[in-house]
Order: C-alpha cells, then sequence, then structure tokens
C-alpha cells in the first residue's frame, strides 16, 4: 500500500501483537538458537492447534488501553488512559507486568489521585523508570497522529504515566517515531530512515532532563543518538553476529537496551540472510530474528513487529500466526478505527 494505507495501520498493529505472543516463550531466556526460534514459529503453522493459543502479554495489555483511548477520546485524554491502565492491570493482572510499575498501577486506580503523573514520578526513589514499558506501547500513538510534533509530545505524556525517568519516556517516542516514518514508506531508503531518526532523536535529547538524567545514570550525553549511531555501524557491515548485536546494542528490559535493538532487528532483515529460512518474508525474518537474541524478546518483537508490519504491511503477516495469537483479531480491526482518526485529523476535520 502507499503512504499511511489502511494495510500499513494494520500491519503495524497485528504484527505488534503477534511479536508480543510468539516472543513470549523466549521471554528472560540467556541464550537462543535459531533452531528452537524456528521449531516455535513452525508449530504455528499447525492447523490443530487451537485459536489464540499464545497468550499476550503486558506489552498487548496496555497497547490496547492506549489504542482504545485514543479511539473512545478521539485524542488523548491522560485522565482516561490512567483509568484504563489501572482498571485492566486490575482486571487482569498475571499478563507479566514489570515489578516496580505494578506500583503505579494499583495507585492509578485510586478515585482520590488528581495527578495521574505523580505515581510515576515516585517510582525508584524519584528517579521514575527507565524500563521499556512506556516504548513497547507507543505505536498506536504513531496509527492516531499524522503530525510528527503530535507523536512526539503524545508518546511522551502516554509514556510518562508509568515512566518519568528520560530514558524511559525517550524511548517511546523514539518507537512512535520509527513506527511514524515506516508508515509513511521510510524504510525503502534505511539509510535516510536512520539519518531521520538520529536528527529528531538530537533534539528530543537535547532538554534539561534528559541531559540530567544521562549524567545521573553514567550514559553518554545523548544515550539513545549514540545507539542509533552503533545501529548506522551495525547496518552497514558486511556481517554481524548476534553476539555483537547483543553486546552493542542490549536485549535488555531498559528502554536504552531493546529499542534501538528493535530498529536494528529491522533494518537488518529488509535483506535475507544467511541465519534465516529462505522462504521467510521480511517480516517473519525480522520477528524470527529478534526472538533469536534472548532477553526481552516479547517487547523487542513487539516493537519491531510495529515497525515492520508498518512497512510490510498485512499482506505480510502470516494467517496462521494471527489465528495463534490472542487479541491479533481485535487490533485487525482496531486499526481500521485508527486508521480513520488519522485520516480525519490529517483532513482537518
Ligand atoms: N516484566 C517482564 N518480564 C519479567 C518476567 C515476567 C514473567 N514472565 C512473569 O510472568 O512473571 N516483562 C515486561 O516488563 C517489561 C516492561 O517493564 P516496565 O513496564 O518498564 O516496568 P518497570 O518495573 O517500570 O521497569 C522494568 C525494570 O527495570 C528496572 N528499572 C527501571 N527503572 C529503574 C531505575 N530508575 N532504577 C533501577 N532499576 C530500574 C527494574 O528492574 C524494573 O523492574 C517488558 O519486558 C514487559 O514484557
Ligand atoms: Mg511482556
Ligand atoms: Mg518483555
Amino acid at each position: 500500500g502507499g503512504p499511511a494505507s489502511l494495510s500499513r495501520f494494520r500491519g503495524a498493529l497485528v504484527a505488534a501483537v503477534l511479536g508480543d505472543c510468539v516472543g513470549g516463550e523466549f521471554e528472560g531466556a540467556e541464550e537462543v538458537p535459531m533452531e528452537s526460534v524456528l521449531q516455535h514459529l513452525s508449530s504455528l503453522d499447525d492447523e490443530t492447534k487451537g485459536n489464540g493459543v499464545l497468550d499476550y502479554s503486558d506489552d498487548t495489555a496496555m497497547a490496547r488501553c492506549v489504542v482504545q483511548s485514543l479511539l473512545t477520546r478521539a485524542g488523548f485524554d491522560e485522565q482516561d488512559m490512567a483509568r484504563r491502565f489501572a482498571k485492566e492491570y486490575s482486571a487482569s493482572p498475571g499478563r507479566g507486568y514489570g515489578s516496580g510499575v505494578i506500583q503505579v498501577l494499583k495507585k492509578l486506580s485510586s478515585p482520590q489521585l488528581s495527578d495521574v503523573y505523580k505515581p510515576a514520578r515516585e517510582q525508584f526513589n524519584g528517579r521514575g523508570s527507565f524500563g521499556n514499558g512506556g516504548a513497547m506501547r507507543a505505536s498506536p500513538f504513531s496509527l492516531a497522529f499524522p503530525d510528527l510534533s503530535d507523536v512526539k509530545k503524545f508518546a511522551r505524556l502516554g509514556a510518562m504515566l508509568t515512566h518519568s525517568c528520560s530514558l524511559g519516556y525517550n524511548g517511546a517516542i523514539l518507537q512512535a517515531l520509527a513506527v511514524h516514518l515506516s508508515l509513511q514508506g521510510a524504510l525503502d531508503l534505511p539509510e535516510k530512515f536512520i539519518s531521520t531518526l538520529i536528527t529528531e532523536m538530537e533534539e528530543v535529547e537535547a532538554d534539561k532532563e534528559s541531559l540530567n538524567d544521562a549524567r545521573i545514570l553514567k550514559e553518554a550525553d545523548k544515550p539513545f543518538c549514540e545507539r542509533l549511531h552503533r545501529v548506522r555501524d551495525l547496518i552497514n557491515r558486511s556481517k554481524v553476529s548476534i553476539e555483537e548485536v547483543i553486546s552493542e546494542l542490549g536485549n535488555g528490559i531498559a528502554a536504552l537496551h531493546s529499542v534501538p535493538t528493535a530498529i536494528f532487528c529491522v533494518l537488518h532483515c529488509l535483506q535475507p540472510r544467511d541465519c534465516l529460512p529462505k522462504n521467510y518474508d521480511g517480516l517473519k525474518r525480522t520477528i524470527a530474528y529478534c526472538l533469536a537474541l534472548g532477553g526481552d524478546t516479547d517487547t523487542i518483537a513487539c516493537m519491531a513487529g510495529a515497525i515492520a508490519g508498518a512497512h510490510y504491511g498485512i499482506e505480510a503477516v502470516p494467517q496462521s500466526w494471527m489465528r495463534c495469537c490472542e487479541g491479533a483479531e481485535d487490533a485487525y480491526v482496531n486499526a481500521e478505527w485508527l486508521h480513520k482518526l488519522y485520516h480525519q485529523s490529517s483532513e482537518g476535520g
């Protein structure tokens, strides 16, 4: 499809769910042989398996709240979104949430709470969380707002409901920017795609809070920019091992160690790779590669899935995978509503 086509919206939302559901199998694993990944993925083609056998985790649970809030309020409403996060957690607490964020979600359920950003600010002795929980649910902002400055503004505010450290919410901005660009067809020119991300993040990371947080956490001055430069170096190498990707970019639960990694996976898998089956297209390659990294596989595959899905469109999503993943059908339907909202906004209606 062309830029911002319905196929790209469906691809982004559905492939994010798939990444979460299929990636859950290996979350936290230190080493994942590619053979195990391929075995897991080929089991999804088994017709005898029931529908929705792979449950989604917190990544999709929270993204669904973002989607429902954006659609119901026809825009960003922090009170509504916070209420939905709290309600979802209390209805289904066993989705594998981060151990810190649970405190925020419990506090958000208090009817006395007036400042919905306060619980997030109290995390980790007032430093706030730098986990990837804001980034893992950032993609719907790119599907609701056509304007780049809105995408950045609302992805940041949406993440700050749980993640007040700039290394958390800037990761959400980066993820939303990547989906926004991919939706426009920007992955047709990978070099330009990464340069644009670096230019945008240069500005995002130039503010006082970001520079201060980076200093306190002993990171580079603009840590996401620094990682994006590493992504660029890695994609320009003729050969790169999984071990090198993990040591250069990380595969962990921090946004800094997972959002640039997800972007790398998408870029690296634009072409066929020796370690992956020849009959795999780009979307399947991307998800398989994310799983083989081990570590935070559900979240890295979820974020890479959204970026890759926006590029390849829904036609690239295997039907059998969709059938196996809880929430994939809902994502397919919701993508159409988001597509309408996005185009209403871009027409100024
Ligand atoms: N939590 C998990 N996986 C763990 C295993 C779950 C298992 N399957 C189960 O069912 O029990 N996955 C999910 O969590 C990640 C997103 O986490 P989020 O929302 O960012 O949570 P949190 O608690 O805010 O941060 C995560 C951890 O990062 C460390 N951390 C963050 N900020 C910190 C700071 N300022 N100082 C020190 N540490 C900080 C803490 O260890 C937090 O617990 C996704 O992977 C999702 O899939
Ligand atoms: Mg998860
Ligand atoms: Mg995870």
